[in-house]
C-alpha cells in the first residue's frame, strides 16, 4: 500500500480544542490566539503567497541553502524514512527526496501538519512524481500527537524546516524537541532543522509587513477561523495588522489590533468579548535565532548540533543534528 493517512483526534476533540483555547486566549487579560488557527485552506493559501513575497526571505533563503547541501548531506547519510513536522505543501521537502530516493530507492515519508486540505493533495503529488515513494501522512498537532508517528521503518530523518520552531515560545519549544527526540531512537538517525537568524530589524519587519498586504490578510485570517469555529461575529477589517520585532526577546511579534471600540459576540461560547480602542490579540510569535541559543536548545534536550550551514547573507540557517 503506498499511501496511508491517520487522523489524530476526530472533529469533535478538534472542536472542544479549539473552544477552550479561544475562550482561554480571548478571556484573557491580555488577548491572544494560537498560531495554529492561522493554517485552514485559505490560511496555508495565504502562507504560500507570502513565501513568494519579496519580502520574506525565509522560504527562498532556505531553499538555496538546501540545495547547496543536500548532495553533501545525503551522499552517506541515506534515510528510509522521512518524517516531517508542519510539512504543509513539501515544497522544499522535494529536494531531500529527489536526493535521497534517486536511482529508485524505496523510501518511506511520513508528513505531519495540521491542515489536512494542505496534507492531502501534497501527499497526491509526492506519489504521483515518486513512483517508489510511500507516503503515511499524520493529521495533528505536533504539540500533541508526535507519540502517533508510526514505528519507524528503518534509518529516519526528521525534518522540522521553515523556521516554524520559532513560532512556539521556550517551553514549548523544548517540549516539542524532546518530542522530536523520541522520534529518532536509533544513534544513525539525524534532524535537520531550519532556523530563521536574528538579523537587522528593517529586514526582519518588512518580512512580516509586506507592502502588498498579504501577511496581513493572513494575519486577519485566524479572525474567519475562530468566526466559522465559534459563531463568531469578528469584522477581520476591524483589526490592523501589526507586527514588530522585540528585541529584547529576539521574536517577532504579529497582533491584531481593535482601532475602534469593539464588540464581539462568540455564540457558540456564550461569550461577549469586547475591545478597547487600541486593544489588540497577539497572534503570533516569531523568534530568531543564534547558533549558541540552537546549540544550547539542542543539547537540552538529548540532540547535538553536528553542521550548521548557513547562506552567504547570514539569514538563515539550517541544523543538521544528531541524538546523543
Ligand atoms: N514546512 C513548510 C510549511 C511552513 S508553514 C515550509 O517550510 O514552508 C507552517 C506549517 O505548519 C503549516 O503547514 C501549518 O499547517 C503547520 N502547523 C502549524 N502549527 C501546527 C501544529 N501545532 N501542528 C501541526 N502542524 C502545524
Ligand atoms: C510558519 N512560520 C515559520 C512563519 C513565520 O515566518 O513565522 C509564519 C508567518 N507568519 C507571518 N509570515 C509568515
Amino acid at each position: 500500500m503506498r499511501y496511508l493517512i491517520d487522523v489524530h483526534s476526530d472533529e469533535r476533540t478538534r472542536q472542544e480544542r479549539l473552544e477552550e483555547d479561544v475562550r482561554r486566549g480571548l478571556t484573557a487579560r491580555r488577548k491572544s490566539l494560537p498560531p495554529k488557527y492561522f493554517y485552514d485552506r485559505a490560511g496555508s493559501l495565504l502562507f504560500e503567497r507570502i513565501t513568494e513575497l519579496p519580502e520574506y526571505y525565509p522560504t527562498r533563503t532556505e531553499s538555496a541553502l538546501l540545495a547547496e547541501i543536500v548532495p553533501e548531506l545525503f551522499r552517506e547519510f541515506l534515510p528510509d524514512e522521512i518524517v516531517e513536522i508542519g510539512a504543509g505543501s513539501a515544497e522544499k521537502t522535494r529536494r531531500i527526496l529527489d536526493a535521497v530516493s534517486a536511482g529508485g530507492r524505496p523510501v518511506r515519508y511520513v508528513p505531519l501538519d495540521v491542515d489536512r486540505q494542505t496534507l492531502e493533495p501534497s501527499a497526491a503529488r509526492l506519489l504521483r512524481d515518486y513512483p517508489r515513494l510511500r507516503v503515511h501522512a499524520v493529521v495533528g498537532d505536533f504539540e500533541r500527537d508526535l507519540a502517533h508517528v508510526p514505528p519507524p521503518a528503518g534509518r529516519r530523518l526528521a525534518l522540522f524546516l521553515g523556521s516554524t520552531i520559532g513560532n512556539l515560545d521556550e517551553p514549548a519549544r523544548r517540549r516539542l524537541l524532546a518530542d522530536l527526540r523520541g522520534l529518532l531512537p536509533d544513534h544513525r538517525d539525524r534532524l535537520l532543522l531550519g532556523v530563521d537568524l536574528v538579523k537587522d530589524v528593517k529586514i526582519l519587519e518588512a518580512a512580516y509587513d509586506d507592502s502588498a498586504g498579504v501577511t496581513r490578510d493572513f494575519n486577519r485570517n485566524i479572525l474567519r477561523v475562530i468566526n466559522r469555529g465559534v459563531d463568531g461575529d469578528f469584522d477581520p477589517e476591524a483589526f490592523r495588522h501589526r507586527a514588530f520585532y522585540n528585541e529584547a526577546a529576539a521574536r517577532i511579534e504579529m497582533h491584531l489590533v481593535a482601532d475602534s471600540a469593539q464588540h464581539v459576540k462568540l455564540r457558540r461560547l456564550g461569550l461577549n468579548i469586547r475591545f478597547r480602542p487600541g486593544e489588540g490579540i497577539w497572534t503570533e510569535s516569531s523568534y530568531k535565532f543564534t547558533r549558541d541559543h540552537v546549540e544550547h536548545m539542542l543539547a537540552e534536550t538529548g540532540l547535538a548540533l553536528h553542521e550548521w550551514h548557513v547562506d552567504p547573507s547570514n539569514y538563515f540557517a539550517l541544523v543538521w543534528a544528531r541524538p546523543t
